[in-house]
């Protein structure tokens, strides 16, 4: 972790001692301590990701709610997608404490330089993928976010406690569209087993790459950013998930997943990384799409941002005047 060599120890600043006090001590770095500029820039590209992803994520489940089977399905999925947007501003305003715009990181993203998560990248041709939307996906952003309430950076871990409480609900309402259709007909039950053939293994990629193929975990770990590897968070997902897919009648879409009782392991089938890694690199089967709308929503939403600037600017002006 932070353990040094006594030469290190000699070189060390105070504020590099002092940072490091506050890792070894399970505290939290506030915006105003000092840390190193690797930290700060880590923190940026790991919360801003998160916040594109919230904010990429509404667009595959708004797909859906014109078209909702019920009015109660309808105002449901709504507050989902309203959550979503909250959690992004939520993580937009943590990242903005490190020192980077609003501005400058929607610009990242509608430029196409900024990561968003992989699974956005997929279609939602069916009413179930909203089930298995909310079961995987919710069901893996849990996994790997209650573990980030304890980030040693105080603005991102306080805003999780938030969102993973949005997400837990989020995990059951696709928990009960899915047990819903599979109590259904024998074509609510294909069209619920094929959403979930489509999502499964999109969902475990959401964890990252293996963990001898993950250039930051280790240094995110030794800051207590990531409290667990990537594979031991993917490993904890598929725990979670079989029970569940028993209650649910569904079947992994895995021939090999057993419990290996000498590792303690789940044992699965190889991940196709072959497909993450397009994915990352903008050929996933929506990628250009997703990106598209965002553009235009940015573009179509100018008129609103300048009004705001106007009308901030006659405040001001105002209470210039009013002084004066
Ligand atoms: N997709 O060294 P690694 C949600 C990138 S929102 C895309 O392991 P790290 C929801 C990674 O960024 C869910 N990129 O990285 C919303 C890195 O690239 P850069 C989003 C990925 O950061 C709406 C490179 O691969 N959740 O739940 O240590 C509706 C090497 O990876 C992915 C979060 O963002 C991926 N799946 O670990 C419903 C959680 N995986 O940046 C639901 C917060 C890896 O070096 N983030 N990459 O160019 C994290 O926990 C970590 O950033 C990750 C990756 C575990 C994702």
């Amino acid at each position: 972790m932070t353990t040094t060599t006594l030469d290190e120890e000699v070189e060390r600043s105070p504020e590099e001692a002092a940072f490091d006090a506050i890792i070894d001590a399970d505290s939290r770095v506030e915006p105003r301590d000092w840390m190193p500029d690797a930290y700060r820039k880590t923190l940026i590209r790991q919360i801003s990701q998160h916040g594109h992803s919230e904010i990429i994520g509404m667009q595959p489940e708004g797909n859906w709610i014109t078209r909702a089977p019920s009015l109660k399905r309808k105002a449901i999925l709504m507050a989902k997608v309203q959550d979503e947007a909250g959690h992004g501003l939520y993580l937009y305003s943590a990242a903005q404490t490190l020192g980077i715009t609003r501005d400058e990181m929607t610009q990242q993203l509608i430029d196409g330089r900024a990561k968003y998560s992989s699974i956005f990248n997929y279609p939602t041709p069916t009413w179930a993928d909203m089930g298995a939307i909310g079961w995987l996906v919710d069901g893996a952003a849990i996994c790997n976010q209650v573990p980030l309430c304890r980030a040693s950076y105080g603005p991102y871990a306080r805003a999780m406690i938030r969102i993973c409480k949005e997400e837990s609900f989020h995990q059951r309402q696709g928990f009960e569209i899915l047990l819903t259709l599979m109590q259904g007909t024998a074509a609510q039950r294909e069209m619920a087993q094929d959403a979930v053939n489509r999502w499964y293994w999109p969902s475990l990629m959401m964890f990252g790459p293996p963990d001898d193929q993950s250039p930051n975990s280790a240094q995110s770990m030794a800051w207590k950013i990531k409290r667990f590897s990537n594979d031991e968070l993917r490993q904890r997902f598929i725990g979670m998930l079989v029970p569940q897919a028993e209650i649910l009648g569904v079947t992994l879409p895995d021939p090999n997943l057993r419990w290996n009782e000498d590792t303690g392991r789940w044992d699965t089938s190889e991940i196709d990384w072959d497909e993450f890694r397009e994915v990352l690199s903008g050929r996933g089967p929506c990628n250009a799409e997703r990106l598209q709308r965002r553009r235009d929503a940015h573009e179509d939403g100018a008129w609103v941002r300048e009004a705001a600037a106007e009308y901030a600017r006659k405040q001001s002006e105002n209470a210039q005047k009013a002084v004066a």
